[in-house]
């Protein structure tokens, strides 16, 4: 068995709801085993910025999966959640990515990990830090990293929820 954590998105429709789905789905995949799930956090959009925030999240898995047949059961759940690929920085309904998958190095066309742009994206890193803080990656601590880059326009959902008096 090896732990494995995959990052998770949304900002079409019931965002929180639909990783409630994804994660739930992935839990049910045979030879998966969600065991900690990080906050929800409400994020500004990166790269393409003319569109809704988001929701990210980040979870552990324990799987006897090898990391292809992890990456495909990820596809299967992000296409039964109903994701439909448009553009490649756009909107999307859910979006699951392998961060890490043990201490495993993969460079491969389709399947990178530790995935590489993890250490400079704050929407990553933040749900990361809830759950493995001090985890180094490339020397830098996910915390640090995190430190570094600002979390300036994001924040845990409950924090946004009451801020707006819901
Ligand atoms: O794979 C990442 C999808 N994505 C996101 C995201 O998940 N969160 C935020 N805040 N911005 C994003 N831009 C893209 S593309």
């Amino acid at each position: 068995m090896v732990e494995a954590a995959i990052a998770l998105g949304s900002n079409i429709g019931d965002k929180a709801g639909n990783l409630d789905r994804a994660i739930a789905a992935l839990g049910r995949v045979p030879g998966v085993r969600v065991t900690a799930r990080s906050r929800y956090w409400r994020t500004a959009p990166w790269g393409f910025t003319e569109q809704d925030w988001f929701v990210n999240a980040v979870v552990t898995v324990e799987t006897g999966l090898d990391p292809r047949a992890l990456l495909a059961a990820c596809l299967a759940v992000e296409e039964k959640l109903g994701r439909v690929r448009d553009r490649r920085w756009g909107p999307r309904l859910i979006d699951l990515d392998i961060l890490l998958y043990g201490e495993l190095s993969i460079d491969e066309p389709g399947l990178a990990i530790p995935h590489p742009r993890m250490m400079e994206r704050a929407f990553v890193l933040a749900p990361l830090a809830d759950l493995m803080p001090e985890l180094r990656i490339g020397g830098v601590a996910v915390a640090e990293a995190l430190a570094r880059l600002g979390a300036d326009d994001i924040e845990p959902i409950d924090a946004a929820l009451a801020a707006a008096g819901e």
